[in-house]
């Protein structure tokens, strides 16, 4: 097989590929492991560990996250982001954009549903939201009441799409084909939601929210709404699910929900209505735009990857399963020659847990080093981690990255409980490096 080969084999047909170069025996060796570091440009000091039928990172990485052609889009401010789409607007950070200890306006990825509404003219303190159905006395209050009336608080919070690693998934899903970059944790200040659901009364048979913003449907038919999401009422009374007009100190950006918008951290992003008007008590789960059938639902058991299923015996997507990004290093980077050591740094969080330890392997998963691991700013902040890994020679390596829950859970090494439309797909993920 020439040399050239196996490389458009891994671009055209990655599973003949990985065939060719692995044989039956599954042992990557001799000429085959000659070959393949000619594939991925360098000797392979580890290579000797790569597992039977493993795909170079090099090559595996979905395209999504890859950077292999990608479309980008540079918003006002911001800087240039992984398109995902024009309609609605959705943009990625990518992975080495997240490498705040507190993400800036600039990197923060976006997710609409709907158009983006035009900003609302005048006084944004004048922004009106309601909150109706089961309380005492419904409430009206604009955006300058909520701020007199309760009390401000200031947090760092994570906010993660219920989509983020969608590409990972195989068979692939419908929807936005996320890497890792769906999230962003940035500082926000705002009121607790339960105060205003107290001072409105809340009844014991709200057992449910819905949420509602000002977003028109893509179709721009007034009677349909871009989505519209709610939760457990558990939830809307954490201490941490807040109403928010300002991010990292300045006025809540318009195109994150800009004047108001809720943050309920941990859980699925599209709970975090922005463009906030108005709430409803529910007894009763909301039906909104995004709820039910296979919306932001997984199966309570395994379904057969790739098989047709309307969502019967599936369960609410609640608290987002923990992941970890890379952030100081992008995949395909080059280092110099002679480099023998890399420090690495990224971030890890776990929905409404903490995380309690972060790993890196650079012999494909033979050992794993323990990195260290700041303490959340508060919870429901991602934790920063950061270490350094040696490289015994020059060559091709892959870093792969792997969170631990503060329940012992650790990522997995495929995406795993497959679901229609691809939520908590949180494998290891693994870069290529190479050294020389
Ligand atoms: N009104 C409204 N709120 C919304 C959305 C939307 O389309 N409209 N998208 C949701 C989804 S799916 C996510 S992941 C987050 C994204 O927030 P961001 O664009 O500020 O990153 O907002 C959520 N809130
Ligand atoms: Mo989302």
């Amino acid at each position: 097989m020439a040399q050239r080969s196996i490389q458009e084999l891994y671009a055209d047909d990655p599973e003949r590929a990985d065939a060719l170069a692995w044989g039956r025996r599954g042992a990557l060796k001799g000429a085959s492991l000659a070959a393949m570091g000619v594939a991925v440009g360098g000797a392979i000091p580890f290579g000797g560990n790569m597992a039977p039928g493993t795909m170079p990172a090099l090559f595996a990485r979905p395209a999504a996250a890859q950077g292999a052609a990608p479309r980008m889009m540079t918003l006002p401010g911001k800087v240039e982001m992984l398109l995902q789409g024009e309609r609605p607007l959705v943009l990625e950070a990518a992975e080495t954009d997240l490498d705040d200890a507190v993400t800036p306006y600039r990197r923060f990825f976006v997710r609409n549903n709907g158009q983006t509404p035009e900003p609302a003219a005048g006084d944004p303190n004048a922004w009106r939201m309601r909150f109706e159905g089961e309380v005492n006395t419904p409430l009206t209050l604009t955006l300058g009441e909520l701020r007199y009336r309760f009390e401000n608080v200031t947090r760092v919070l994570q906010m993660e799409c219920g989509g983020n690693g969608r590409s990972f998934f195989a068979p692939q899903t419908r929807g936005n084909q996320w890497g890792n970059g769906a999230i962003g944790c940035a500082q926000y200040t705002g009121v607790r939601l339960r105060d205003v659901l107290r001072a409105a009364g809340i009844r014991d048979t709200a057992r449910f929210t819905g949420h509602h913003g000002a977003d028109p449907h893509l179709s721009g038919d007034a009677n349909r709404e871009a989505i519209s999401r709610g939760m457990r009422i558990a939830k809307a009374m954490d201490e941490d699910t807040l109403i928010v007009w300002a991010m990292n100190g300045e006025p809540l950006p318009h195109i994150h929900g800009g004047p108001v918008r809720l943050l309920v951290p941990g859980w699925p992003g599209s709970l975090s209505a922005k463009w906030f008007n108005r709430m409803q008590l529910r007894a009763n789960p909301h039906d909104g735009a995004g709820m039910g059938g296979t919306s932001y639902r997984i199966p309570a058991r395994p379904i057969v990857p790739g098989s047709n299923n309307n969502g019967t015996d599936f369960v609410e997507q609640e608290s987002m399963l923990v992941r970890s990004i890379l952030s100081s290093h992008a995949h395909g980077a080059r280092l110099p020659a002679g480099t023998r050591a890399l420090d690495l740094r990224g971030a890890a969080w776990a929905g409404d847990l903490s995380v309690r330890a972060q790993h890196v392997s650079v012999d494909f998963g033979q050992t794993w080093q323990e990195m260290q691991l700041a303490a959340p700013a508060n919870r429901h902040a991602w934790q920063r981690w950061q270490g350094r890994v040696a490289l015994p020679a020059d060559g091709y390596y892959e870093v792969w990255y792997r969170a631990t829950d503060s329940e012992g859970r650790m990522q997995p090494h495929a995406a795993a409980n497959w679901n229609p439309q691809g939520y908590n797909a949180n494998p290891i993920n693994r870069i290529a490096v190479l050294v020389g």
